[in-house]
């Protein structure tokens, strides 16, 4: 998909060392951006028609999670609507929803497909579509409870659509690696085949716990390039890292290189501290080709974005790839 406005883009501070940076004006949401809300973080973005849409984790001040609908010129400065998506049934009848939250959005074909983490019986993957990001189709959930961090290819692989996920329990699991699942329509998910486990923690304690998949793959000239989250329990809980993997452009399920060393983790004031502190969780990437530009909830409370070349990171994970 050709874009028709830039994406963010800010760069490198001269005194920066780092393979990706931080915006200098995050957080870009904060966590009262719409009457109703506790926190914003975790959510989503696409090019839309001259500019971008979204679709938002919204926590209210009940602490109930829902998936709200966004709009922005720039990428930077949102318009987020101040009542959740309604669904209408997709290719099922309606199906039970307890609970949305930490959605990914991503265009295939001919409409934009949402996967979030479902209360469905406990958390699972729900899908729905969309055409304009006013009207959305709820369709079957993808997998059984419990299941989180699902995440589609942005194309169909050998003629079916693919989806990265993170089977789970139903609390704040102290497990999870990823796992990939096709489908020949949306509906029906099988051949469930695991992608990445956890790293051990000698070799690299930041994603020692669990992993799950960020950001929607894109295509580069080594295969797809996807951003994950890694975790670490720590004395103090969890602490969520970003990292990067490279997988096959044929075969997915093969992973080419991935991150040693973390490429962004909890350091910057509104990373640090938050309703859930010590949180870097990635859930898009927009891209030109070039630049990359991560969009993360920090801390469970607001929406940041981070910035890197997409050559520099893959030539970094290659170099000291786990
Ligand atoms: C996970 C999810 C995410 C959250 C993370 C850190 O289990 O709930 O939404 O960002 O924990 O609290």
């Amino acid at each position: 998909m050709s874009l028709k406005t830039e994406i963010p883009w800010q760069d490198r501070p001269d005194n920066c060392r780092d393979i990706m940076w931080r915006y200098s004006n995050n957080p870009i949401i904060d966590r009262y951006h719409i009457p109703s809300s506790n926190s914003i973080f975790n959510s989503a973005v696409v090019p839309f028609e001259d500019g971008f849409a979204g679709v938002f984790r919204c926590d209210n001040k009940a602490v109930q999670m829902n998936i709200f609908a966004g709009f922005s010129k720039d990428g930077i400065n949102w318009d987020i609507n101040h009542d959740p998506i309604v669904m209408k049934a997709g290719n099922t009848d309606m199906i039970e929803s307890d609970y949305k939250y930490d959605p990914r959005v991503v265009f295939i074909e001919d409409r934009y497909w949402i996967t979030w983490c479902n209360g469905y019986h406990g958390p699972t993957i729900g899908i729905a579509y969309t055409f304009d990001f006013k009207e959305f189709f709820q369709c079957e959930n993808a997998f059984l409870p419990f299941n989180r961090n699902g995440v589609l290819f942005p194309e169909k692989i050998n003629g079916r659509y693919a989806m990265l996920s993170r089977p789970s329990d139903n609390g704040h699991t102290p497990f999870g690696d990823i796992y990939i699942s096709f489908s020949p329509d949306m509906k029906y998910w099988g051949e469930h085949r695991n992608v990445m486990k956890v790293a051990p923690f000698q070799d690299s304690a930041w994603q020692c716990t669990k992993i799950g998949a960020g950001t929607v793959p894109f295509l580069t000239k080594e295969g797809w390039l996807m951003f994950y989250h890694g975790v670490i329990n720590t004395c103090n809980g969890f602490r969520y890292s970003m990292g990067a993997a490279i997988l096959d452009r044929d075969n997915p399920e093969k992973v080419l290189y991935r991150s040693k060393d973390y490429l962004l983790a909890p350091a910057a004031a509104y990373e640090l501290a938050g309703d859930v502190p010590n949180v870097v969780f990635p859930c898009a990437a927009l891209q030109d080709g070039e630049k990359v530009c991560v969009y993360y909830g920090a801390a469970d409370t607001v929406v940041s974005v981070a910035f890197g070349y997409i050559d520099e990171i893959i030539e970094s994970i290659k170099k000291n790839s786990l």
